[in-house]
């Protein structure tokens, strides 16, 4: 098949499995071609049957700001029709789903191109129930072609709050390759992060409000008052100078905490770390916990929303209610407490990401991809008119 694909290029899981499924599909003999503002960042070198077609941010002084969607739909018509097209693969709604369907109506009737919507989150949950953009995003979904959700909770978040019949949303849940996260395959950093052996804690995120980067801070300080401990930052966003000033508001210090900032490979960090923490307000998958499950790291978070679908309770680690910091600190030491536990946790955490493997959800992907394409033109999946 060639498939299109556009996500956010940056850093943030929506982009990392778009690009991940990217590469995965070329490397099955498909045929990709990434439509992006930039080079998506886990796409890191020449891969063969992969592309990428860079849009052109259009600046002219009557511009207070780029009209990105448009300058996306025009670069989302020429490449589907250049390339002959089969699918074009939007992953999060706003506004890919909206320049997606504003191309397939510029290509009209003689070219069957097929649009495929997957919502990662706060497409759904935060951003796309702003007022303003309520209506533009129902109708950018329902005139997709086929919609994908990454959990059943996005899809329950979909039909609530979108209207959007719930069978024609397809549960594909993110996915992780056991190759790649595999604490065995890396040299070991630890000495470095943690040179007086203190156990490892670490949080990634683009720390931004959902994340409550906060909250990881004071669970972090309940469990270094009971056992040697040092917190690994990783990551960006709004909400650091918050994990900074509650940092200095309880007296640790750069010994205690460590911010890396943004990193590429994530992997090779996760495999030093003894314990991941992810308290976040919401959210509807949490593919960070899986990437730390799947290098045998324990995960404490938050059962809130797709991370009660990711996260084993009591087996690859613990979920505990939004805000309770008491709680997650008491957890983390359970899992701590020696190394017969730790152990048990760990092999847990890498066993349950088992269900996630790429192997298994890959195909999923493509199964799905056949479906639509088969699927009458001007019908949804339940093969009505719409
Ligand atoms: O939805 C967002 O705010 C951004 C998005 C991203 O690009 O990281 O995160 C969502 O998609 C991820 C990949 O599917 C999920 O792992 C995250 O749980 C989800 N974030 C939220 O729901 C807050």
């Amino acid at each position: 098949m060639k498939i299109g694909i556009t996500c956010y290029p940056t850093y943030g899981g929506s982009g990392a499995i778009a690009t991940e499924l990217g590469m995965a599909l070329a490397s099955r003999g498909h045929e990709v071609h990434f439509i992006t503002y930039a080079q998506p960042f886990r796409l890191p070198h020449f891969l063969e049957r992969v592309y990428f077609h860079e849009v052109e941010i259009v600046r002219y002084p009557l511009f207070e700001h780029s009209p990105y969607p448009l300058s996306l739909a025009a670069a989302m018509h020429e490449v589907a029709e250049r390339e002959q097209l089969d699918i074009l693969h939007v992953h999060y709604a706003i506004p890919h789903a909206t320049s997606a369907w504003i191309a397939k109506e510029m290509l009209g009737d003689r070219h069957g191109l097929k649009i495929i919507t997957t919502l990662h989150g706060t497409d759904i949950t935060l951003v796309g129930q702003e007022r303003s953009f309520e209506q533009i995003t129902r109708f950018s979904i329902e005139r997709s072609d086929g919609i994908t959700a990454v959990s059943d909770f996005l899809r329950r978040e979909t039909v609530t709050h979108f209207g959007i019949n719930s069978e024609r949303i397809e549960v594909i849940p993110n996915f992780v390759d056991l190759n790649v996260y595999d604490r065995s395959r890396f040299a070991d950093h630890r000495n470095a992060l943690a040179p007086e052996g203190e156990k490892l804690v670490m949080h990634i995120s683009n720390f931004r409000s959902v994340k409550r980067v906060r909250d990881v801070v004071r669970t972090f300080d309940r469990i270094r008052r009971s056992i040697p401990a040092r917190l690994v930052f990783v990551g960006d966003g709004p909400d650091r100078p918050e994990a900074a000033a509650e940092a200095d508001a309880r007296g640790l210090t750069n010994e205690d905490i460590v911010f890396l900032g943004k990193q590429d490979s994530v992997a090779e960090l996760l495999a030093c770390a003894d314990l991941f923490l992810l308290p976040s307000e919401s959210e509807s998958f949490g593919l960070s916990a899986l990437e730390a499950m799947a290098s045998g790291v324990p995960v404490v978070a938050t059962a809130t929303g797709g991370l009660t679908e990711v996260v084993a309770e009591g087996v690859g680690g613990h979920l505990l209610p939004v805000g309770d910091v008491e709680g997650m600190a008491e957890a983390s030491l359970t899992i701590l407490a020696d190394q017969a536990s730790w152990s048990r946790y760990s092999e847990g955490a890498r066993e349950a990401a088992t269900a996630f493997r790429v192997e298994e959800v890959v195909p999923m992907y493509e199964r799905y991809y056949e479906r639509v394409l088969n699927q009458p033109s001007g019908s949804d999946m339940r093969g009505g008119a719409r």
